[in-house]
């Protein structure tokens, strides 16, 4: 079979357990052994057993059609608790027919507030102090008449919480529920547990602690943002192998205790006291005798979703790769990489040994630990043994980000460490990872990876700024550069979904877009580049995973947000009033400010032309003429506008800084002649500079996107492999594992950044990530086309400074590569396209006649490709799915 179909999704999902009630979206990817395979017709069949496709409940038929990505299910509305079944097979154009692909499956979540019969529950104020510090433990025994055939939890917290069956935690996620805009959505986890339970006695249980909800959150050190009591709701559903139900559920006869874990909060650590644990208290034979009772509670069902992101779980594990005595004498070890997760550990000590373990970044120029920039966060884990062999701790509730570990209190510490007893385990929402990007510059590929390393460490359950000073917030301007870049990595689809509906839950009435999401700052918000996130990232979403109901479903927030601006300017076009964070951080600030010399209205007038022009795009994705004709009028006058107050009549932009060029260009602003010479000053500004940027948060993601497009590539260049500060290869020469947050973190002389404020994984400044996909790798989208459906392959190649550069990415239709090598005199690229795709290939520098594919001259045609020209750029193709190996001398 030549023709075969795989890798089912279900909203970009495979086999989805716990889904909500829309019409699930089917994806699948293709393989064909032949060049330029098309899809032309599907069939897709559900059923409700996995031998029950001879009935099936939904069956397409033969459709025509090229969809193999987000298909919508149009069967009988899916109904709770229900694991549907489901198989496709595909058609293409060769005339070939798949078999039907193996059968994947996704299962319903409870699907209405009614079939929650569990209550919320606390333990009894009478008994526990609702404020105690100390983590709860609830729990309940119950007897099951036989054996089981299947069952699920279904379970949530406010706080964050670990859920036991029998003895053992169930499942690997990590701060479950993850964080949402909880008093509008708190996301319940689905569990399968059949094979957890046995007939007779069983226990289930739960530890709840603080987290987002309820701990110290914000650098204002508040509490209780969202509600002062922790409760826990749990529902597990039981079915017989005769058929019959059982139900389980958190109610007021459970009963409830404090346990080891003393203390447990997000930015500070916790405190862990062996001597006090609690036994096997989640076996159905513990007797609770000494525990106090539970209590309801009465909070919300109606916020209650399923859970949409990935789950956040360790995904690796680090050994240190050091021990280090500093010059003041601290016992310290080196992760060799900045990263974000806990440290589990090993010891052998007396009964009351505290072992204590604080974590921080960086090391001072002294070389001693330095946690100035953590602010009031603590960091520190601390254990107490209860002398009982090998014990075995990690912390549950907390997460840190750290390079270096102060240990104390470690038995034999004056004599060092035993590496061997320590293990980093990196902690993040589990997306698959989906691109990779190399090239022949040793540090450029260090770049990428602490671009990597920084998406890890900060794409914990919300897109947060950073990860260790006492902020860890969803920052929306953050999101919004980082996001394009982000989505090559990682698949950011859920993680994404999740965020934005939060956005919208939390945008304000006016439309206005709160500076973090979930908004825990009180109100605070819009400012230009923060709130534009509300646009951006939703049609990121929809560019990158073809993801048009996200994009209908976020279209009034879009539309909100835009509206607000227009509601804001004196005029009704220049966004010229309010709070802006402007070019945050941007080198050409005064002294002592954070903010960047561009004017903040020229960036508020420029990003609300780009958000305008993009819910024109959505509209006109989605049907929607009147919006289409409306935003698209509204764009015209903002960019009329614009150039009215901010490009002079001889075509200059009015503000001597690189970012306000950069902006002109990326959002079109300055057209024909002004163009030109909009590019001819920046390049300008860079090259006085002597190839060094200036631009902060905003002018910096689309710097060298900008140089590329307008005829300035080998700048761009220059200023990736500009290693004097400030560059991106500063930091890594500084020994950077990670972004940082200031160009100068570390300044040349080895002296900090101020305390206040200085992150060093943030991961801002990777924005840059995209350029080197898109343009130095050359896998770029076309953008009429979603999803990759037709990519556009055009390396721009790497100057003097690089001779080899490649990039894949694996797109909902499948992976696509792209490599290339280049001397002085030729250049070979290697191009694959997965079926049922298309690119547009443009090979800079080549003649058609001395082009060769695979060996064999491209002119007179081969297989897959359709169509191959000379323009005075190079040879430009038409090609279909497959591999090509193109090899030309320089014309
Ligand atoms: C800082 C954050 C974030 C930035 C805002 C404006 O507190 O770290 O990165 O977006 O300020």
């Amino acid at each position: 079979m030549s023709l075969l179909v795989k890798a089912l999704t279900v909203g970009g999902r495979p086999n989805p357990l716990g889904t909500d009630g829309k019409p699930p979206q089917f994806g699948w990817k293709l393989e064909a052994a032949r060049r330029g395979t098309l899809q032309t017709a599907y069939r897709i069949q559900v059923a409700d057993a996995e031998d029950g496709f001879d009935r099936p409940l939904w069956d397409t038929g033969k459709t025509e059609s090229d969809a193999s990505i987000r298909v919508t299910y149009e069967g009988p509305a899916p109904v709770s608790r229900m694991r549907y079944f489901y198989r496709v097979k595909a058609w293409d154009n060769f005339g070939g027919e798949s078999d039907w692909s193996e059968i994947a499956w996704w299962e319903t979540g409870l699907l209405s507030e009614d079939e929650w019969q569990a209550r919320w529950i606390t333990p009894d104020p009478a008994a526990i102090d609702p404020l105690a510090e100390p983590v709860f433990a609830l729990r309940k025994s119950f007897e099951l008449k036989s054996d089981v055939r299947s069952a699920r939890v279904y379970a949530t917290g406010v706080g964050v919480y670990d859920l036991y069956l029998n003895g053992e935690k169930v499942g690997d996620d990590i701060l479950a529920p993850g964080w949402t805009s909880y008093r509008n959505r708190l996301q319940y986890q689905t569990y399968d547990v059949t094979d957890r339970l046995r007939a007779g006695s069983n226990g289930l249980g739960v530890l709840l602690a603080n987290g987002w909800y309820k701990g110290d959150l914000t650098w204002s050190d508040k509490s209780c943002l969202y509600g002062d009591r922790r409760a826990a709701l749990v529902q597990l559903h039981v079915t017989y192998a005769d058929g019959t139900e059982e139900i389980v559920v958190s109610d007021p006869t459970w009963s409830a205790a404090l346990g080891p874990i003393r203390y447990s909060e997000i930015y500070h650590g916790e405190i862990y006291d062996a001597r006090l644990e609690l036994g096997q208290w989640s076996r159905g034979d513990f007797d609770a005798a000494g525990w106090a009772a539970a209590a309801s509670l009465d909070l919300p069902m109606s916020v209650l979703v399923p859970q949409e992101n990935w789950p956040t779980r360790v995904t690796e594990t680090i050994r240190p790769v050091a021990f280090i005595r500093t010059p003041s004498g601290e016992a310290v070890l080196d992760m060799g990489q900045n990263m974000v997760g806990r440290i589990r550990l090993s010891v052998e000590a007396p009964a009351g040994t505290a072992v204590r373990l604080q974590h921080a970044e960086v090391l001072d120029k002294e070389g001693n630990f330095y946690v100035g920039n953590l602010r009031s966060a603590k960091q520190t884990v601390e254990y107490i043994a209860k002398g009982e062999g090998t014990e075995t701790y990690a912390p549950h509730f907390t997460f840190q980000g750290f390079r270096y570990v102060k240990v104390e209190g470690y038995p034999g510490i004056e004599n060092g460490l035993p590496l061997d007893r320590f293990v980093g385990e990196v902690i993040h929402s589990d997306m698959p990872r989906s691109g990779e990007f190399e090239c022949s510059h040793e540090l450029v590929n260090q770049l990428q990876r602490n671009i990597v390393w920084g998406q890890r460490g900060n794409f914990l359950d919300v897109p947060t700024d950073c990860p260790q000073r006492d902020e860890r917030l969803g920052w929306t301007g953050d999101a919004q550069v980082f996001v394009w870049t982000a989505a090559f990595n990682y698949d950011v689809g859920p993680f994404f979904q999740k965020w934005l509906r939060d956005l919208a839950a939390d945008q304000k009435e006016d439309g206005g877009v709160p500076f973090v999401i979930p908004d825990v700052l009180d109100g605070d918000h819009s400012s230009a580049a923060w709130g534009d996130a509300a646009v951006v990232v939703p049609w990121a979403m929809y560019a990158t995973y073809g993801d048009k109901a996200l994009l209908a479903e976020q279209f009034d927030s879009m539309k909100a947000w835009v509206d607000y601006i227009r509601a804001q300017g004196e005029s009704e076009y220049l966004w010229n009033t309010g709070f802006h964070f402007g070019d945050w951080l941007g080198l050409d600030a005064k002294e002592n400010s954070y903010v960047g010399a561009t004017p903040r209205d020229l960036i508020a007038t420029a990003f609300y032309a780009y958000s305008a022009k993009l819910v024109r795009d959505a509209a006109e994705v989605l049907g929607r003429e009147e919006d289409a004709r409306k935003y698209g009028e509204l764009y015209g006058r903002v960019v009329s506008a614009f150039r009215e107050e901010f490009v002079t009549p001889s075509g200059r932009i009015a503000a001597p800084t690189q970012t306000a060029h950069v902006l002109a260009l990326m959002f079109d602003l300055a057209e024909g002649e002004a163009r030109a010479r909009t590019a001819r000053e920046l390049n300008k500004l860079i090259e006085d500079n002597e190839f060094h940027l200036t631009t902060g948060f905003v002018g910096t993601p689309y710097l060298c996107h900008v140089l590329s497009a307008n005829g300035y590539h080998e700048t761009a260049l220059k200023l990736l492999v500009q290693e004097s500060y400030p560059s991106w290869l500063y930091s890594v020469n500084q020994g950077a594992t990670t972004i940082w947050e200031h160009w100068d973190g570390i300044k040349p002389d080895g002296s900090f950044w101020s305390d206040d404020m200085n992150s060093y994984n943030h991961y801002a400044y990777g924005a840059i990530g995209d350029w080197l996909y898109r343009v130095v790798a050359g896998l770029d989208a076309d953008g009429r086309a979603p999803a990759y459906k037709r990519a556009r392959i055009e390396p721009r190649f790497g100057g003097e400074w690089l001779t080899s550069a490649r990039a894949a990415y694996d797109s909902a239709y499948g992976r696509i590569e792209v490599s290339w090598r280049a001397d002085g005199m030729s250049r070979a690229v290697e191009v694959a396209l997965p079926p049922n795709t298309t690119a547009e290939v443009l090979l800079r520098g080549a003649a058609l006649d001395a082009l060769r594919e695979s060996g064999r001259p491209v002119r007179g045609g081969a297989e897959g490709i359709a169509s191959a020209a000379d323009t005075a750029d190079g040879v430009r193709l038409a090609v279909g799915s497959g591999v090509y190996r193109f090899e030309y001398p320089l014309a």
